[in-house]
């Protein structure tokens, strides 16, 4: 059973490889906005997130630039790390693949398998792709053997390999997965996994020969060999976790009791690309060494430019610090948690994404600032003594909505349940004619003040998982000391109160800038 007050969530590792791009920024600031929400519940989250180190891919860009493997590694890891922290990433823990630690796990792991009979030796023959990092059969072949998912030329190999007995585990897993019918969601990508095993599941090849490979973890029992790079990237989740303690005797390493690690993971949020290695690899994986399985996996939809695939061949790839120079933070976040529906895929584009700023500074900034205004205008700054119930029942069936779409990984209807109630406080004001109230009824003014004050406290709330930046500049000017929970929102006074006026939460930009 999952501790509801403990979550363990994490993203994919991504490949230091390539420079970070509005991709990985979307995978990461989803499971960011969720650990904030669950963090405003009380719960203990911990959040991981990293970089997938080793394999050929890498050890190809390497000998690119003229860098060592590591080199490349230190710097790419570098990138990222700073990435995630100018983009507010609440990461409790940042791995790398190359960490001494992780690959003591590897081992250990591999060892696990290897001892419990679930090893065999044999040899393969295919055509694999570098990029993927995957194999494909003859069939499967585009043009000019190119491979299928990204188009780029794949090599005819032949050579021993270690294979893992995944073909065993395969009845199990079909079991599991209907048995659970939320461990992967949302259900098109449960469906996809369920439609694959329904054709016989091969053996998984886990390592690659050290003279063409040099780049990875060595497998224990055959040095000569190194652990094939989704293998070893898979297992950085459990690294995290300190479950194994490698330097133990192979029955002491921990593999029989995880229960005072927080492994399994309570949620892996990963995009469409990496269904099947973490919906099928992974899983059989962990049953060959005999831990348990994650709870859930998450697989989000794919980010297109206008129409196209982002690619660097084409030269459209969105780079999310520019437009965090550009806008802000926030305005990166709000827009692509607000835009892609979880799960479908989404297009970026210039127009859509200023659209999307203009409703963070017409609708939202411009509540907060004529809110602040008000209030310092006819009540020398201070939140009148009045009751504060003009918009509850807006206020609470938004909460509501926000947590059940929140349970569903819907932060997109989430964040536009929050929106429509900005909305509808700025239509409050227009009834309300508070400039009219003030010269004709002050009680019916303090009555509006006191329930927009209200109001804006429960945006705070609301938008801090998808805007932490602003909602805490914004705390501060409504007199609090920090962003407030959902559940404070509702029960802080606001009688009293000091607010206090600011440069807007969202300056207006042009469509140049976003272009
Ligand atoms: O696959 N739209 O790393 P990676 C949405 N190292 N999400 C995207 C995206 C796009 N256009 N492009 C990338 C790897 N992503 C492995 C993972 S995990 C044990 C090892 C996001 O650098 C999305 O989350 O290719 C996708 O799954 C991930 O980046 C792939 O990152």
């Amino acid at each position: 059973m999952s501790d509801p007050a403990r979550r363990y969530l994490t993203t994919p590792i991504y490949y230091a490889s390539g420079e970070p791009h509005i991709g990985h920024a979307y995978t990461t600031i989803l499971a960011d906005a969720l650990a904030r929400f669950w963090r405003q519940d009380g719960v203990d989250v911990f959040f991981l997130t990293g970089t997938d180190e080793h394999g050929p891919k890498m050890q190809t860009a390497a000998e690119e630039r003229g860098m060592e493997p590591m080199e490349l590694c230190d710097l790419m890891a570098g990138k990222f790390q700073a990435a995630w922290e100018r983009l507010e990433i609440s990461h409790d823990r940042f791995i790398r693949t190359t960490e001494q630690e992780h690959k003591d796990v590897v081992r250990a792991f591999v060892t696990r398998l290897h001892e419990r009979g679930e090893i065999y030796e044999g040899s393969y023959s295919g055509w694999y792709c570098i990029h993927e990092e995957r194999y494909w059969t003859e069939k499967d072949l585009g043009e000019d053997n190119a491979c299928p998912d990204c188009g780029r030329p794949t090599q005819h190999l032949e050579e021993k390999n270690y294979f893992f007995r995944m073909s065993a585990y395969q009845d199990a897993l079909v079991r599991h997965i209907e048995e659970n019918p939320d461990w992967i969601v949302p259900e098109i990508r449960r469906n996809e996994i369920l439609g694959f095993l329904r054709q016989p599941l091969g053996d998984l090849s886990i390592s690659r020969p050290r003279s063409r490979v040099a780049w990875g973890v060595p497998l224990p029992f055959d040095e000569d060999h190194v652990a094939y790079v989704w293998v070893d990237a898979l297992i950085n989740y459990l690294t995290a976790t300190g479950a194994i303690d490698p330097s133990a005797p192979s029955d002491a390493q921990g593999f029989d009791d995880v229960s005072a690690s927080r492994w399994p993971a309570d949620l892996h949020v990963i995009g469409k690309d990496i269904l099947t290695t973490h919906s099928v690899y992974w899983p059989t994986l962990l049953m060959g060494v005999g831990l348990p399985l994650p709870r859930q996996i998450l697989s989000h939809g794919w980010w297109v430019v206008g129409d196209t695939k982002m690619s660097k061949s084409l030269g459209n790839v969105v780079d999310p610090l520019q437009l965090r120079d550009d806008f802000g933070t926030d305005a990166v976040r709000w827009y692509l948690l607000r835009e892609m529906p979880t799960g479908s895929d989404a297009s970026y584009t210039p127009e859509r994404f200023l659209a999307r700023y203009d409703e963070l500074a017409n609708v939202l900034g411009n509540l907060a600032s004529r809110v602040v205004s008000m209030i310092v205008k006819y009540r020398d700054g201070v939140v009148p003594h009045a009751a504060a119930d003009g918009l509850d029942s807006a206020i609470t069936e938004t909460m509501a909505a926000a947590r059940s779409a929140m349970a569903e990984y819907k932060v997109h209807e989430a964040l536009a349940a929050a929106m429509d109630l900005a909305r509808t406080a700025n239509g409050y004001v227009e009834e309300r004619q508070p400039w009219t109230q003030a010269k004709e009824s002050p009680d019916d003014l303090d009555h509006t003040l006191a329930s927009l004050t209200r109001a804006l406290t429960a945006l705070c709330a609301l938008f801090q998982p998808a805007t932490p930046a602003k909602m805490a500049e914004l705390a501060p000017r409504l007199g609090l000391d920090s962003v407030p929970t959902l559940e404070q929102a509702l029960a802080l006074e606001t009688a009293g109160r000091a607010v206090s006026k600011g440069p807007p939460l969202f300056p207006r930009v042009e469509l140049a800038q976003a272009e």
